[in-house]
């Protein structure tokens, strides 16, 4: 309870609750906290952000699936390993506009469109431009995800209308050569800056369950809180241990420390949406409900995520009966007045 009793959130403003100064100990503690005293400080700062039962939906399409040419250790879409997946060439504007839509009518805010791409080409560009502004004229939010991106491109997409940018950190930058070798972690924090500096909501989180110390999940997290400005949109990922891929026989993480994990990113970013994202399918239920109490407030809702499976639609429609959960309306992310 050491925040608490230092800071109590009842008391403190909101913006002195938003912190950019964290150190690698005072995160560590966190995730050392008795689960219950940890689990009341992130409701409690969760409360003073946000309608604690509002969860933010957003539906995953992935518009170029395969022949990445990048290593990822995690990702089945990598060229590198043999995962039997089926390739994919980039979709039509026209198909993705028919995803939307679906998605929109059963229920999804936000449209999230994922490429297997290292970076994307200027041309590759025009045509995710045209998706991301066909998408927006159907009513949703729209986030892409295309790997590195150079400041002109951030400003096409941007003028395009895009809402958000994900660029995942995915682990600690001490712990990242061992899960990819095709690039480094100071790529991934200056496409952030490119994005942010676009004037585009940034979307970056990362995953757990790869093997990572208590240590790699504190500072990936550090990393993320101490960027010029918390991300809006904070993805916490449990590894999907893909047949073919380095990770496939990653041992099961507790899944008291993937709910430790989400009440520290609440914590640590208590304004930002973090979205209990891709592992849903390997988590029972009430593992699913120790995560909105510990202050997830998004998910990944479609029965599929990017290549991999995800909780089919009926059965998050009775979760979120069960729990009293509710949709949050677009344009509502942002922090409670
Ligand atoms: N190629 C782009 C890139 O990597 O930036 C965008 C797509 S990539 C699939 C987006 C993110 O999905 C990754 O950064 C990673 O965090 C997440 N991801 C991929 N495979 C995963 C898996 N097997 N389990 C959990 N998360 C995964
Ligand atoms: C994120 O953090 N998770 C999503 C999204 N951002 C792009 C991707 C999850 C992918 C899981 C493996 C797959 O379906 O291929
Ligand atoms: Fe490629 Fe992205 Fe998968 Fe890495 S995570 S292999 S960059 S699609």
């Amino acid at each position: 309870m050491q925040i608490l009793k230092e800071k109590s959130a009842i008391n403190s403003t909101k913006a002195s609750l938003i912190r950019h100064d964290w150190t690698q100990e005072s995160v560590e503690k966190l995730f050392y906290e008795p689960f219950n005293d940890l689990l009341y400080q992130a409701q409690t700062l969760h409360r003073r952000f946000f309608d604690s039962n509002e969860i933010q939906i957003s539906t995953l399409l992935s518009i170029k699936t395969g022949s990445c040419p990048e290593d990822c250790a995690y990702c089945p879409q990598s060229a590198h390993y043999e995962t039997g997946l089926e390739k994919e060439a980039l979709l039509s504007t026209d198909q993705v506009v028919g995803a939307a839509l679906e998605a929109k009518n059963a229920g999804a805010t936000r449209f999230c469109m994922g490429a297997a791409w290292r970076q994307p080409t200027d041309k590759d560009l025009d045509i995710v431009c045209d998706m991301v502004t066909a998408v927006r004229n159907v009513g949703m939010e729209t986030c892409v995800t295309l790997g590195m991106l150079k400041p002109n491109q951030a400003a096409r997409l941007k003028n395009a209308g895009l809402d958000f940018y994900n660029h995942n950190i995915d682990t600690s930058e001490d712990f990242y050569s061992t899960i990819i070798s095709t690039r480094n972690y100071k790529d991934r924090i200056e496409t952030l800056s490119n994005v942010s500096a676009a004037g585009i909501n940034v979307c970056s989180g990362g995953i757990v369950g790869m093997g990572e110390s208590i240590s790699d999940r504190a500072s990936m997290l550090k990393t993320l809180a101490n960027l010029p400005s918390h991300p809006k949109s904070v993805p916490i990922n449990m590894l999907v241990r893909a047949p073919g891929t380095p990770l496939e026989n990653a041992a099961t993480l507790d899944p008291f420390d993937f709910v430790r994990t989400i009440a520290a990113a609440r914590i640590m970013m208590p304004s930002s949406i973090v979205r209990l994202s891709a592992g849903r399918n390997d988590m029972d239920e009430s593992t699913q409900a120790l995560c909105f109490h510990a202050g997830a407030n998004s998910i990944f809702y479609g029965d599929s995520l990017l290549t991999t499976e995800n909780p089919q639609v009926s059965a998050d429609r009775s979760l979120f009966k069960r729990l009293g959960l509710r949709p949050m309306q677009a344009n509502t992310y942002h922090e409670k007045d």
